[in-house]
């Protein structure tokens, strides 16, 4: 017998068998505190904490079949071979391949029921399903606490997609980064806000969030500022989320999502996620609430608004977004649960 045979023989023999495939469902989240930079890139530890809600109608399903025959990760996302993602999906399997003492590689594959890759934090849903799809078939009983350090190192918005509802990512400060995970801040049930998505154009962004970061944090002579005043906006968040103060969370997460575009703007060459339809949201958005709307914006890196509200005043946003010139669809969806296998 090779040593690679025998070597394969004491994996399997780690596995029970029937446990060499899992699915697993993610929601999307987006912050209202946001995540933009980096403290260490290697282990994509963010700079700044965050804090988000999690979506029920955006997901990602996601199966890993880990096949002894395969020399390499495969990853076929929405229907095609997706190469160039398969560093950061290999870099998340082997973290717990290394855990389950097993080499074997696997067959990712993945669907999202929204537009990949266009500002809907389909990164964060995707990588939380892998990870818990991986960690199922890898048969390893992780916490969701480790499942949110796993998930960070794919993406770090990931970290927040394995829990439900309101979710705070904390920076950390361990230089291994055992510190920076997610947790729940409260359940979606307590407080069921729902969000309508303006859909402003389709098609993937041209700059990722990833490099947008880094330039940012390289270029922008605001980044310092956006990074030294994210614990006073956490801290405002995470007390109106506790006194369920629709006005104040709408205040300190509209102040945030622009501090956050402004520091990007400020980066060489700069960084405008925007389009026209962006701002004609943005706008309505505020004039709803300023006419007694319960409703608030906030935008991630591309140009979709999503406008947060309480669930009597949805139809009415809906309606609102609808109407502007260069929305193409608008999303809605209620506060959703973390990830799980299926
Ligand atoms: C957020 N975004 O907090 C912020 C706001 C986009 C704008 O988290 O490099 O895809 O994979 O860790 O998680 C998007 O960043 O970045 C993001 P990586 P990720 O939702």
């Amino acid at each position: 017998m090779t040593t690679s045979t025998r070597a394969k023989q004491a994996a399997e023999k780690a596995w029970p068998s029937g446990k060499r495939r899992a699915s697993a469902r993610a929601r999307a989240n987006f912050a209202l505190i946001k995540y933009w930079g980096k403290a260490d890139a290697r282990l994509n530890v963010p700079a700044v904490g965050s804090i988000s809600i999690t979506l029920d109608a955006l997901w990602s399903d996601t199966d890993v079949e880990l096949d002894p025959s395969l020399a390499a990760d495969e990853l076929v996302l929405d229907g095609q071979r997706r190469a160039e993602q398969l560093d950061k999906v290999s870099a998340c399997l082997d973290i717990l391949r290394e855990r389950a003492g097993v080499r074997t590689r696997a067959r990712v594959v993945s669907a999202n029921n929204f537009p990949t890759g266009a500002g809907l934090a389909s990164s964060a849903s995707g990588f939380a399903a892998l990870v818990t799809a991986a960690a199922g078939a890898l048969d390893l009983e992780l916490t969701p606490r480790e499942a949110s350090i796993v998930a960070r190192q794919g993406s770090g918005s990931a970290a927040r997609s394995v829990f439900g509802g309101f979710v705070e990512m904390h920076a950390g400060h361990a230089p291994d980064g055992s510190d920076s995970f997610a947790e729940p801040l409260l359940a979606g049930e307590a407080w069921p806000l729902e969000v309508a998505i303006a859909v402003t154009a389709k098609g993937e962004k041209e700059v990722g969030s990833r490099s947008g970061m880094t330039r940012s944090a390289k270029s922008s002579p605001y980044y310092a500022a956006w990074v030294g005043t994210q614990d006073g906006d956490l801290a405002a968040a995470r007390a109106a989320i506790g006194l369920r103060d629709f006005e104040a969370l709408a205040e300190v997460a509209e102040h945030n999502c622009l501090k956050m575009h402004a520091a990007a703007m400020g980066a060489v060459p700069p960084l405008l996620y925007w389009n026209g339809a962006t701002v004609e949201c943005l706008n309505a958005v505020r004039q709803l609430r300023a006419s007694g709307v319960p409703a608030f914006f906030t935008i991630d890196a591309g140009p979709q608004v999503k406008a947060i509200c309480l669930p009597d005043a949805r139809p009415r946003v809906e309606a609102a977004l609808r109407a502007i010139p260069g929305v193409l669809d608008v999303l809605v969806s209620g506060l959703g649960a973390g990830a799980e296998l299926r």
